[in-house]
């Protein structure tokens, strides 16, 4: 979930400063390259600070083509209504777009400026501004035929001076929202920025100083109405990137957990004073930005919440990505919060095997993809929580139509991976590989251990009687055959 923004790349970018600046002055001097929807009008007409003009004019609605199709700009393996093992394919899918990267993310990198200029921005962080990016969504939404988007309370309105000015920075443009998003389009889950603002450099709900604590509160507590709001609040995420520690030298790790739990607490309490029946989930991240952070894998944050009281409170959102730099794979971390009950959400997006850290790529590998739905599956679907695009192009992908490429082929890679896993599923070969490997346990001996009714005792007598075990083999790579076989 980490994004660079102009405002943070002015902070970290101070060598690029002076680079930023003549490219943001040239965005403002000149005039937008197209206004389609409002020419007569002229950009410069009052109704234009807003834009309301077409923001993707050479963009179709984007329409199902299937598998053959050359088109870039069409679904070759989503087909929204298709109904796969009783279920609608969106209906299993739950598509959103992230609005932090889609209409936040710039390209640039702690090397480098920005490289992205979307011919509707200004180069500024004004409200006008974030009217007219989130009349971009909208649009974005509606031509690709996705009915769910996702945001953070700051990308979506800038920051004020004080509390009160951001809080009514939000609400302004959550009315925009909430006008523009009609009966059909609802955010999939929201939450609060903790992370990037100075103040946070130590954690939110972790922070040392009370006052920090304090203001995350206030502004968790802001964000969660603003979901209310607009989706009558089906879910709220946590993702505490700089909720853990830089060292431990300085940190006392048992009272920033104890203070996270209370945070959490009071969370859901107000979650049930205002009426907000959707779910929480907790984003389990193993570092980056901070060195540690407390919610480091799917399995961490199940030990905290039930530790704390918390497990029937709260879900999980898997991120494929995190579960990587964590050391597993996406898999393993999806069927560890399903085997727990835990399965709430999926930020969909993959990482490079090569390189080290969060890069938030577009999903893309058909494998991956089919490991992914087979847990979906198992799970019943995510519903109320669904796939979240927490992906970004590349620096280097500067085209506005890339935006919706990228999306398409991300929503074919798992709508490709739902077909295969229906596939494997309809098969059974698989399954019953994996059912004949316990076959021993499907005994009488098996179901008193399973029962938890088998003692030391018991156990000896039968290990004697029975002697040395004959061991059958694994049989990974007739597993791998089959999966493969469905690809
Ligand atoms: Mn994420």
């Amino acid at each position: 979930m980490l994004y660079p923004q102009p405002a943070s790349a002015a902070i970290l970018f101070t060598r690029y400063n002076l680079l930023s600046e003549i490219t943001i002055k040239i965005q403002i001097c000149e005039p937008p390259p197209t206004c389609p929807a409002n020419l007569d009008d002229g950009c410069g007409s009052e109704d234009s600070e807003e834009w309301k003009g077409e923001f993707f004019p050479g963009i179709p609605k984007i329409k199902y083509e299937g598998p053959t199709s050359k088109n870039p700009l069409a679904y070759k393996w989503y087909n929204a209504n298709e109904e796969i093992l009783g279920k609608s394919m969106k209906d299993w899918m739950r598509f959103s777009i992230a609005f932090w990267h889609t209409f936040r993310g710039t390209g640039s990198d702690p090397f480098g400026a920005a490289t992205k200029v979307w011919p509707w921005e200004d180069g500024t962080n004004s409200l006008a501004m974030a009217k007219r990016r989130m009349r971009a969504n909208f649009e974005f939404l509606e031509k690709l035929g996705v009915d769910r988007w996702c945001f953070h309370d700051r990308d979506i309105a800038p920051d004020g001076k004080t509390l009160e000015e951001s809080n009514a920075n939000l609400d302004e443009i959550v009315a925009l929202a909430k006008e523009l998003q009609g009966t059909n389009i609802r955010p999939l889950w929201g939450t609060a920025q903790l992370f990037l603002h100075p103040r946070y450099m130590h954690g939110g709900a972790t922070s040392p100083e009370i006052g920090v604590y304090a203001y995350a509160a206030a502004q968790v507590k802001k964000a969660m109405e603003v979901g209310y709001t607009l989706s009558r609040g089906e879910n709220y995420v946590f993702w505490g990137g700089r909720e853990g520690y830089q060292t431990l030298l300085n940190t006392d790790m048992e009272r920033e957990l104890d203070h996270m739990a209370r945070f959490f607490e009071a969370a859901v309490a107000y979650k049930k004073k205002i009426g907000f029946n959707g779910t929480f989930l907790i984003e389990p991240k193993p570092q980056e930005p901070t060195k540690h952070q407390y919610d480091w894998d799917a399995a961490t944050a199940a030990n905290f919440l039930r530790k704390y009281g918390l497990i029937g409170e709260f879900k999980l959102n898997i991120e494929c990505n995190h579960a990587t730099l964590s050391g597993h794979s996406c898999h393993h971390e999806l069927e560890t919060a399903r085997i727990n009950g835990l399965l709430g959400n999926i930020d969909a997006n993959t990482g490079d095997p090569q390189i080290g850290w969060d890069t938030d790529q577009f999903l893309m590998d058909v494998n991956e993809a089919t490991l992914v739905m087979l847990s979906v599956i198992r799970n019943g679907g995510l519903s109320p929580g669904g796939f979240n695009f927490d992906a970004k192009l590349r620096r280097e992908s500067t085209d506005v139509e890339d935006l919706f490429i990228a999306h398409i082929a991300g929503m074919d890679t798992l709508a490709r991976g739902l077909r295969n896993a229906q596939k494997l599923i309809e098969d059974g070969s698989l399954d019953e590989l994996v059912r004949k490997r316990y076959h021993s346990f499907d005994s009488e001996l098996g179901a008193q251990i399973e029962a938890g009714k088998a003692d030391f005792e018991l156990l000896e007598k039968k290990a004697m009687e029975w002697g040395e075990p004959k061991v059958p083999s694994g049989k990974q790579e007739l597993a791998e055959m089959i999966f493969q076989s469905a690809m």
